[in-house]
């Protein structure tokens, strides 16, 4: 168990912040007070050894195929172009961006990066990156299976199918990822981990039907046969940085605990989603169970310095993910929290309310911005309020120089633009970055 945590107030997050080496946003200003002190010439950082990782949920899905390389072909869609502008301010060397459709070839990434990236918004100078990692996802491929057992198989391409599928998906690829990296990427050296199954990984949290006597039985064995653990995918990407060893980034996007019964399947997954990074870092025996897409065994070395990046869909203290899910990275010996917060967040949280009073977190630290109407329904129901759910955690070696979340309060003059109230103009999530050395 881990104890209560004091509720932040603004003051408070506002000093925190101050005492990072940010100056606390003045309400009058009529420029950002947002500086999360952009970096210098990557060249000159490349010397320091300086690097900003950063990851954000930036709800680039869309609903069929094809209409993301038809929203990104021009350089006309808003959303985009705000969350391009989001990308620009906080000037991340290696950036993991979750829910953008998987398009082969990169398509979608390229375009996203060329008619977005590369185009300076609102006066922000363009950003560059050389490099970027697509790569297939779960999400939306059949199984041919009644995963959900309602007593039907969904047909691909429906909410049904979507739940039927290896993860929630209408289409294959819906919601997956990309990684954008301004130094080389060791693409030969990419482990993906998409067709792992949830069985083979020892002492999984499989679901239990509760109608019935045997345990473990959600799924069926022929069902387990094929089950894959992760519901987008799992990459270690390596980022050749010059001068060092390469930095593993590994990221992934656990399915939501939500949207299932009882049984939980969907949280046990969450827990076990992570578990698979936890188990990966700590190597050695425990990561031996490990296999990848091309048949390679094992986890990480100890010499080999990691971030962790993503939207885990897991809140230390509140929401409806399985107990300690997120504290398996938290607790990791191998892994730093660097705590990153923003103003912006405790004042979401006052101003939604609901459910995020009876919240035990510290609202600074949320990442995510929920739906907080209180309802009478069970426990796993209701709405979630605002949660931390999305991290950049790196390993013990680093030097951590700072961190943030992109959530900035409604004073700020980019607040309409970049970060809003729902309906959201970029995304429920907010960028979250972290500077190492
Ligand atoms: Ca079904
Ligand atoms: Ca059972
Ligand atoms: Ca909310
Ligand atoms: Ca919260």
């Amino acid at each position: 168990m881990h104890a209560r945590r004091t509720r932040l107030s603004l003051a408070a997050a506002a000093a925190a912040l101050a005492a990072a080496g940010f100056s606390a946003p003045a309400l009058t200003s009529s420029a950002s007070a947002y500086d999360p002190a952009p970096q210098s010439a990557t060249s000159q950082k490349a010397q320091q050894a300086e690097l900003r990782f950063a990851t954000f949920n930036a709800s680039l899905n869309r609903l069929t195929a094809g209409d993301l390389v038809r929203d990104l072909s021009t350089p006309d869609n808003a959303q985009a172009a705000a969350i391009a502008e989001t990308i620009q301010r906080v000037n991340p060397d290696v950036l993991l961006v979750n829910e953008f459709d998987y398009v082969e070839g990169g398509r979608a990434a390229e375009l996203f990066r060329d008619n977005y990236l590369e185009v300076a918004h609102h006066g922000v100078a363009p950003v560059d990156y050389p490099y970027y990692y697509v790569a297939p996802a779960n999400t939306g491929v059949a199984t041919g299976f009644d995963l959900n057992n309602n007593g039907v198989v969904g047909a691909p391409g429906t909410p049904a199918g979507g739940d039927d599928s290896f993860g929630f998906g209408h289409f294959p690829g819906q919601y997956g990822m990309v990684v954008y990296s301004k130094y080389p990427i060791a693409t030969d050296e990419v482990r993906t981990f998409q067709h792992f199954l949830w069985k083979d990984m020892p002492g999984a949290l499989l679901p239990d039907d509760p109608a019935t006597p045997a345990e473990s039985d959600w799924y069926s064995p022929a069902e387990l046969d094929v089950f894959r653990l992760s519901s987008k995918s799992h990459w270690d990407v390596p980022i050749k940085v010059p001068g060092r060893k390469p930095v593993h980034f590994l990221v992934s996007h656990p399915t939501p605990p939500t949207f299932d019964g009882t049984e939980d399947r969907n949280g046990t997954r969450n827990h076990d989603e992570i578990r698979f990074w936890a188990d990966y870092v700590a190597g050695g025996r425990g990561a031996a169970y490990i296999y990848d897409d091309a048949g390679e065994t094992g986890g990480l070395g100890r010499g080999q310095d990691f971030v962790i990046a993503g939207d885990q869909n897991a809140d230390p203290y509140d929401g409806d993910s399985t107990d300690r899910a997120i504290w398996q990275l938290l607790d990791h010996p191998r892994i730093q929290d660097p705590h990153p917060t923003s103003t912006g967040a405790v004042e979401a949280a006052e101003r939604d309310g609901g459910e995020n009073v009876p919240q035990i977190g510290p609202d600074a630290e949320d990442t995510a911005d929920f739906a907080d109407a209180l309802q009478t329904k069970p426990t796993d129901q209701k709405n979630p309020g605002n949660l931390r759910a999305d991290y950049v955690l790196p390993s013990e070696r680093f030097d951590i120089l700072g961190s943030g979340v992109f959530w900035l309060p409604s004073s700020d003059p980019l607040f309409t633009r970049l970060v809003g109230v729902y309906p959201f103009p970029t995304s429920d999530h907010r960028m979250v970055w972290l500077d190492v050395r």
